[in-house]
């Protein structure tokens, strides 16, 4: 093997994908979905996988296995598309590494460096799934799942504790790390709100009883906290609750922070159900009111994105998944999704498309007697 010959085989391959362009592939007259995945492991930089000495290296193996890049946090920054993902290394430990692009649908390029994260408290075995939020405090907030061994069941090593870490920064590289969230149940899926609401913090929530299942955590909650340096629920309430039967049947969460919307709140959010082959997740939308965005004014039935095709497969199968969006000042929305925990996707769309498709899709009526009403009633006008 000649190691020079081999190298640069390596950096082309990658200079390849990263400069690959993206067309859209799939249009439903609400979003375009893109062919090609926006960041994979394979985007992750050569010098971040190899030793590039050949003394050091003579074989040039990979030294640092990058498993999957996934769920991503998103902000536009002047006028660049920036992304704060979910990657995952070979050794399972996933952590925050911050890529850009010029156009927002390719050409993602990771930053030299991941994100070094202050630890809080116990140092985390685990971090993941970052809600980027431009709050109206000025800073930029992360809001991310922190994980660590529950030390109650020694003996259970699947056993682990999900609670919110809150991080604030001004550029992505340094960040200031706060106390996470007080709860008293477990937290996954926490997303900041990006204004103050009767002058409080505002966080959407997913209390859950375990660390998987959500139990009795009813949906997605809904919390006011006094001071975001010292973060506590004191009061929550859940403001899109699961249902028996839909796809939000075994748990939920919020996904980015809501876009704000001449009509109302414009969310994205996540559903679970079980089946045969496990948990199937897909993304929904709903509304909730400018005034209030705890209320909600509109939830469509069923699912916005769901898996298809090679999205169906990866290390958890099954799966869609988003925390980060961006809205263009045109109000074009570049919706960040990923497939299977393995790799990250884009669908663009427009406010006012998201908005027509919330407000103009019937709610569910939860039972199949309601959904042929529904259908008729679209048949009738049709065949008017
Ligand atoms: O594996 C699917 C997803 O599972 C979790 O989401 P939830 O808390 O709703 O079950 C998260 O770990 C998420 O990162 C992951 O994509």
């Amino acid at each position: 093997m000649n190691f020079d010959v081999e190298m640069k085989r390596i950096r082309d391959a990658h200079e390849a994908l990263v400069g690959k362009k993206n067309e859209p592939e799939y249009v439903n007259g609400v979003y375009e979905r893109y062919l090609n995945p926006v960041l994979t492991a394979a985007h992750a930089p050569v010098f971040w996988r190899y030793d590039l000495n050949r003394n050091t290296n003579p074989f040039c193996v990979e030294r640092f296995g990058i498993h999957a890049v996934f769920n991503s946090g998103a902000i536009k920054i002047d006028d660049r598309y920036v992304l704060v993902a979910r990657v995952e290394a070979a050794d399972r430990k996933s952590f925050f590494a911050v890529a850009e692009s010029p156009n927002g649908v390719d050409n993602f390029r990771f930053w030299d460096r991941p994100v070094t994260m202050p630890e809080y408290g116990e140092p985390a075995t685990n971090v993941y799934d970052m809600r980027v939020v431009r709050h109206e405090d000025g800073w930029i907030y992360g809001l991310f799942c922190v994980e660590r061994k529950d030390k109650a069941n020694p003996g259970d090593l699947s056993a682990a504790v999900a609670s919110c870490g809150i991080a604030r920064t001004r550029d992505l590289v340094e960040w200031e790390r706060l106390p996470d969230l007080k709860s008293s149940s477990q937290q996954r899926n926490v997303c900041l709100h990006p204004e103050f609401v009767n002058g409080k913090y505002a966080l959407y929530t997913r209390p859950q009883d375990g660390f998987i299942d959500a139990g009795s955590g009813g949906g997605i909650g809904w919390a006011l906290v006094d001071d975001i340096c010292n973060a506590e629920i004191k009061d929550e309430m859940i403001i899109s609750p699961r249902h028996y039967h839909t796809i939000t049947e075994v748990k939920n969460g919020e996904g980015p922070a809501p876009i704000k919307t001449s009509k109302g709140w414009l969310h994205l959010a996540h559903g679970v159900r079980g089946c045969a082959s496990g948990l199937r997740y897909v993304l929904y939308l709903y509304m909730t009111a400018l005034d209030d965005p705890s209320r909600v004014i509109a939830e469509p039935a069923g699912f916005f994105i769901a898996p298809q095709g090679g999205e169906y497969i990866g290390d958890v199968m099954n799966v869609t998944f988003s925390n980060g969006w961006i809205e263009d000042p045109d109000g074009k929305v570049f919706i960040y999704y990923a497939s299977s925990d393995t790799r990250l996707h884009v669908a663009t769309s427009t406010v006012d498309k998201l908005v027509d498709y919330c407000l103009n899709t019937a709610p569910d009526g939860f039972t199949t007697a309601d959904t042929v009403r529904r259908l008729n009633e679209l048949i009738d006008k049709n065949l008017k």
